[in-house]
């Protein structure tokens, strides 16, 4: 049996429609997978959506719709911007389906019978807008919304139990939270004492949940339902090969807002389950507009569908990627996506493809010329080529998916210098073989470069390979064969004018 490389990403709240930030996630969990398809490896990518809990719940009655006709009108507009983003997922799963719900209430079972869930009063703050019981601490930062004092009977599972347990994991296993730096956060929460967490939800104050398979007065905190997405939805209780091949999860993408619940909460209930944990959970910061985040709540959300109607789905993919370095926050304005637009796509990329099949196309009748021999200047475009998937591997591996895409860049640019120094143009007047071997050296490192670009451009960079009539999977050099008629084409990234956008 051979593991599949299986990547997440959250399930999505289904309180409101998509918006970039959902999108960005997504569309990293997309290029990696693609990337590591492209490698020859097998992959499974699961994405969904979040149905149950308070949020939902309260979304529904603002529309006068019960949760379930909410959530089953909400979902299509998540499959309308995946498809539109060309999202390759192999799996999306809701949280309302009948196979998730059966495997939140085996969990809850075994958990209760191996003494891990245990019913308490308890008396303390909780704040309506997070959904859950706050510490005094918190109470006093003043960051909650809708606190009040609440007294009630529930369940609790015995996350505290495990808290030693965690904290040797995840020192043990240095790639377990990534980046760095929120591994360390992480590490200084659980020094602090780690309580145990509460995972019912009274009927009489919340019905829109799966109901405890323990005491049919409560329904499940939706974090304990939602986190058991990644299981449930790669085959756990139901098909034992599927989770076998997939199981543990190579890499949860998350966002910074949701670490702990992935990283403490996530983690303890695995241990409680006896599941192996996932090889690693990965939270990415925030899109900001005007220096706050991207968010629902805050109004300040752009929507991912006017883009791609305005752009096409590649230069969204391509700024989202390009843009943000992993684990940082970036700030969306429509200046720099623009900017980014012109300069690599317009004046790197495309212009590359143009001048090519102009040349080709005038002084070689459109077909690719003869390779011939290589002069140093010749040689250096090729070994950069060369040299490129090596680079380009290694810096997805370590999720520098800005960097990668900038490798590549770099070599576009090489190429565009190479073509001035060389100026086929004029070669072509005295020694027509010699303007073929620029031409040929200069076309094939657009190729590699184009093969690189694939996972992020899958629309685009498809047809430059389409133009230059080239294989796609081929990363080293001479994948372009003599010969070839090149197709036609229009320009493939106009520029687009600053003032008028
Ligand atoms: O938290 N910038 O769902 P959610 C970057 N249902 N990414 C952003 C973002 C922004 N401004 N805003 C949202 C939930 N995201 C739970 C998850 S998982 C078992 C349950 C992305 O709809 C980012 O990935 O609030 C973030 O973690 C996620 O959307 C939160 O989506």
């Amino acid at each position: 049996m051979k593991k599949k490389f299986y990547i997440t990403t959250p399930i999505y709240y289904v309180n409101d429609k998509p918006h970039i930030g959902h999108a960005y996630t997504t569309i990293l969990a997309d290029v990696l997978t693609r990337f590591h398809k492209s490698q020859g490896q097998e992959t499974f990518f699961l994405t969904g959506l979040d149905e149950h809990g308070q949020k939902v719940e309260q979304a529904a009655r603002a529309r006068n719709l019960s949760p379930k006709e909410h959530c089953d009108d909400l979902a299509p507009r998540f499959l309308q911007l995946w498809e539109k983003l060309e999202i390759q997922y192999d799996d999306f799963i809701r949280t309302t389906e009948a196979r998730h719900v059966k495997v939140v209430q085996s969990a809850l079972q075994q958990a209760y019978d191996s003494g891990d869930i245990y019913s308490d009063e308890y008396e303390g703050w909780y704040s309506v807008a997070e959904e859950r019981f706050i510490t005094e601490t918190e109470k006093e930062s003043g960051d909650f919304r809708d606190v009040k004092k609440l007294k009630e009977c529930n369940w609790f599972f015995r996350m505290s139990k495990y808290q030693q347990k965690l904290l040797d994991y995840i020192e043990d296993n240095p790639s377990y939270i990534l980046p760095e730096h929120r591994k360390n956060e992480i590490l200084g929460f659980l020094r602090q004492p780690l309580s145990d967490l509460c995972i019912s939800r009274p009927k009489e104050r919340l019905n829109w949940g799966i109901e405890l398979p323990f005491d049919q007065d409560y329904v499940t905190y939706v974090w304990f339902d939602a986190l058991l997405n990644y299981v449930s939805g790669s085959g756990y209780l139901s098909d034992d090969k599927k989770f076998k091949e997939c199981w543990p999860a190579d890499i949860h993408l998350i966002g910074k807002d949701i670490l702990t619940t992935h990283a403490v909460y996530w983690s303890t209930m695995l241990f409680s389950l006896n599941i192996p944990l996932p090889k690693s959970i990965f939270a990415h910061g925030w899109w900001m507009l005007d220096k706050s985040k991207m968010s629902k709540s805050l109004g300040n959300v752009v929507n991912p569908l006017d883009l791609i109607d305005e752009y096409g789905v590649d230069p969204v993919r391509y700024y989202l990627m390009r843009e943000m370095v992993l684990g940082q926050d970036a700030n969306f304005t429509m200046e720099s996506f623009i900017k980014r637009f012109n300069s690599d796509l317009a004046n790197d990329f495309g212009n590359l493809l143009n001048r090519l099949s102009g040349l080709i196309g005038k002084n070689f009748d459109g077909c690719v010329p003869e390779e011939g021999s290589l002069t140093d200047d010749d040689q250096l475009i090729k070994q950069a080529a060369e040299k490129l998937d090596k680079s380009v591997t290694e810096m997805v591996n370590q999720l520098k998916i800005n960097d990668a895409i900038e490798a590549v860049l770099q070599l576009v640019r090489m190429v565009n210098k190479y073509m001035e120094v060389q100026a086929p143009w004029k070669v072509a007047k005295t020694d027509l073989s010699r303007a073929g071997t620029i031409l040929y050296t200069a076309a094939e490192a657009l190729r590699i470069s184009a093969v690189h670009l694939l996972p992020v451009m899958p629309i685009r960079a498809q047809k430059v390979l389409d133009v230059l009539g080239a294989p796609k999977s081929l990363a080293q050099w001479g994948g372009l064969k003599a010969g070839t008629k090149l197709k036609e084409h229009e320009a493939l990234f106009p520029r687009l004018e600053i003032d008028k956008e």
